[in-house]
């Protein structure tokens, strides 16, 4: 039988991303919608690890047969002393399109030399499993604050997320080539070994 996952997120693209990261398994994946689930969890915790599990454990209370995956993320700039970090999605409001959160963090940035641009995005995966036990982990992909937004693919802060060893931000790659090196890739693959 079909290991069956619940994926508790109501980001779309993060759902998109860990449908392709995961396609080469046999599981099913359930979004949280798909599940018949809703519901507001609050973030409350002080790190990746924590909320990551906050989310999947408040899921995995509503469900019996499934595990709970769960993921929290977010850009950390060494510059900006690990901002937005935990608050990624919550920075500058939540609703506020991300070309102007984008030009935000451009403007902070504004005359900053490139060796001072170091940044990173974190995702901790966590899993809740049905007997009460969990794992969290944690993948980080390195890179650098660019000087203008570029690229069109991923979402998020990608646009300005600029990995120099491919000479492109995270926005200019396609999708499996981001999958293979980012945080959330690296998480998964990682998380997947106690599933
Ligand atoms: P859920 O809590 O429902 O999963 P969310 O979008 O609120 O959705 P987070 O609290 O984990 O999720 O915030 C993650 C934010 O970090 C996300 O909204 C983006 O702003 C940013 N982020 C994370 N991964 C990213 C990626 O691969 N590319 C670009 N931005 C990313």
């Amino acid at each position: 039988m079909k290991k069956k996952i619940i994926f508790a997120t109501k980001n779309q693209n993060k759902m998109k991303e860990i449908r392709e990261i995961l396609a080469d398994r046999d599981y099913e994946i359930l979004s949280m919608e798909e599940a018949g689930i809703s519901l507001d969890i609050v973030e409350d915790g002080t790190t990746f690890e924590e909320n990551a599990l906050i989310k999947a454990k408040a899921i995995r209370d509503l469900v019996k047969d499934a595990i709970v995956l769960a993921d929290d993320s977010g850009l950390a700039i060494d510059y900006l002393n690990g901002a937005p970090g935990i608050y990624s999605s919550r920075f500058e409001g939540e609703d506020t399109p991300y070309s102007v959160k984008n030009q935000i963090l451009l403007d902070k940035l504004s005359g900053v030399p490139e060796e001072k641009r170091t940044a990173r995005f974190v995702c901790a995966m966590a899993a809740a499993f049905p007997d009460g036990t969990d794992q969290v982990v944690r993948g980080t992909i390195e890179g650098i604050i660019g000087y203008e937004p570029a690229g069109e693919n991923g979402f998020g802060y990608d646009p300005i997320f600029y990995v120099p060893e491919f000479g492109c931000t995270t926005a200019q790659m396609p999708a499996e080539q981001k999958n293979s090196i980012s945080h959330r890739g690296k998480a998964l693959r990682m998380i997947r070994e106690y599933l």
